[in-house]
C-alpha cells in the first residue's frame, strides 16, 4: 500500500490549471489505485506567505475543500484536512529550515520570479516556503506527490532535504516521488502564454476559474491569445497560445494531441475555440452544481473533522520521533 499526499493553497478561486494539473490527476489516481491511501490538505499556511484578507482566506479554505469533493474525490478514501489545524506542519517546517541552505532556497524559480521583480514586500516565509512544503510531505511518509510541473523543483528540494536528514540522523524520512501528469502539467495564461495560469494573477481574462459560468468561459476562450497563422497545428514554440488551448482540450477530453489536430486542422480557430469552450462548460458546470450542494451541507465539516483526527494521529507520532532523533527536549 502506498500513501499519496498533495495540497493546494487557498490564495484565490481555483483555476483550470489547478484542476488539470493537480485535482483531476488526484481523482484519476484514486480510481486507479484502489489499495492506496490518499491525504489531501488545504495549504492555508502557505497562503499567508502573501497578504490575505482573513475572512476571505477562511471562506476560500472551505471552498477549496468543497471543490476537491465536487471534482470527484472519494470522501471515504481521502483524509481531507486543513494544514493549519495540524500544528506539526509548522513545527517540522521549522526543523527542516535547519536542513536546507540559503543557496538552495535562493535557486527556487518561484521565489526568484518574485525577487526579480524587485518586490520589496517578499516575506521571509515566502523564502522558506519549500521547507514547509517538505514538512507537509515528509510528515506523512508520502510515497507519491501528484503536482503540476511548477512544483517539480520544490519537490526535488524536498527529496534532497529528506536524504540530507536521513544521512545525518540515520534513516527516518521516506524520500517521495513526484507524479506529474503527461498532459495538463503546465496550463498557461490565456492572455500571456509565456506565463503559467495562476489564481492570483491580476488579469482575470488570463485564467478560467472553476466558478466561471458558461458565458464567462466562452468569452475567455474566445479572447484567448493565439496567432495570425490561422492553421490548427501543435507548435509550442511558434504557436504558443494555440498549443496551450490544444493542451487544455486534450486534458479535458482525454483525446490525444494528434487526434485533436487531425480533427480541427481544416477548420479555423473560431470553431476550435467554440468546441473547446463547450467541452469546458460540460466539465465545469456539473462540478459547480456539486460544489453548491456540498458547501451548503454540514457534511463538509464532518469530513474535515475526521480528516483532522486521522492526520493528527500520524503527524503527532512522526513529530515525536523526529524531535527525539534531532535531540530536542528531554527524551
Ligand atoms: N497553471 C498550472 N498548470 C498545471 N498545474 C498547476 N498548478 C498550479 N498552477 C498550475 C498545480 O496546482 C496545485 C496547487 O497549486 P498551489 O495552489 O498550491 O500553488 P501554485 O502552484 O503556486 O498555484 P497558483 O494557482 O499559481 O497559485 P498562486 O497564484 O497563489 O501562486 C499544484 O500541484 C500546482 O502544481
Amino acid at each position: 500500500m502506498k500513501r499519496i499526499v498533495s495540497g493546494i493553497k487557498p490564495t484565490g478561486s481555483l483555476t483550470l490549471g489547478n484542476y488539470l494539473g493537480a485535482i483531476k490527476q488526484f481523482v484519476k489516481l484514486q480510481k486507479e489505485r484502489k489499495n492506496d491511501e490518499f491525504f489531501l490538505f488545504i495549504a492555508d499556511l502557505h497562503a499567508i506567505t502573501t497578504r490575505q484578507v482573513p475572512h476571505e482566506l477562511r471562506k476560500r479554505t472551505l471552498d477549496v475543500a468543497a471543490m476537491y469533493l465536487a471534482c470527484g474525490l472519494d470522501k471515504e478514501r481521502t483524509t481531507l484536512f486543513i494544514q493549519s489545524e495540524i500544528h506539526e506542519h509548522a513545527e517540522l517546517g521549522y526543523i527542516l529550515q535547519s536542513n536546507v541552505y540559503m543557496g538552495e532556497l535562493e535557486r527556487m524559480t518561484q521565489y526568484k520570479d518574485k525577487n526579480d521583480k524587485n518586490d520589496t514586500s517578499i516575506t521571509s516565509s515566502l523564502f522558506t516556503y519549500p521547507a514547509l512544503m517538505a514538512a507537509d510531505i515528509l510528515l506523512y511518509d508520502a510515497d507519491y506527490v501528484p503536482v503540476g510541473d511548477d512544483q517539480k523543483q520544490h519537490l526535488e528540494l524536498t527529496r534532497d532535504i529528506a536524504a540530507r536528514f536521513n544521512n545525518y540522523y540515520s534513516n527516518f524520512f521516506k524520500v517521495p516521488e513526484p507524479l506529474i501528469p503527461e498532459v495538463g502539467a503546465r496550463i498557461m495564461d490565456l492572455q500571456n502564454p509565456d506565463k503559467k495560469m495562476s489564481k492570483s494573477e491580476n488579469n482575470p481574462k488570463g485564467y478560467i476559474t472553476l466558478f466561471d459560468d458558461e458565458k464567462t468561459i466562452t468569452k475567455k476562450i474566445k479572447s484567448a491569445k493565439t496567432d495570425s497563422l490561422g492553421v490548427i497545428n501543435y507548435d509550442p514554440v511558434n504557436q504558443k497560445g494555440l498549443a496551450n488551448l490544444i493542451n487544455i482540450f486534450a486534458s479535458v477530453t482525454d483525446l490525444s494531441i494528434n487526434e485533436i489536430v487531425n480533427k480541427y486542422k481544416n477548420v479555423g480557430y473560431k470553431i476550435f475555440k467554440e468546441d473547446l469552450a463547450k467541452k469546458l462548460v460540460d466539465v465545469l458546470i456539473p462540478i459547480q452544481e456539486k460544489y453548491h450542494e456540498i458547501i451548503k451541507s454540514n457534511e463538509l465539516h464532518e469530513i474535515l473533522n475526521k480528516g483532522r483526527e486521522i492526520a493528527n494521529r500520524y503527524a503527532n507520532l512522526k513529530m515525536k520521533k523526529c524531535k527525539r532523533k534531532v535531540g530536542l527536549g528531554r527524551k
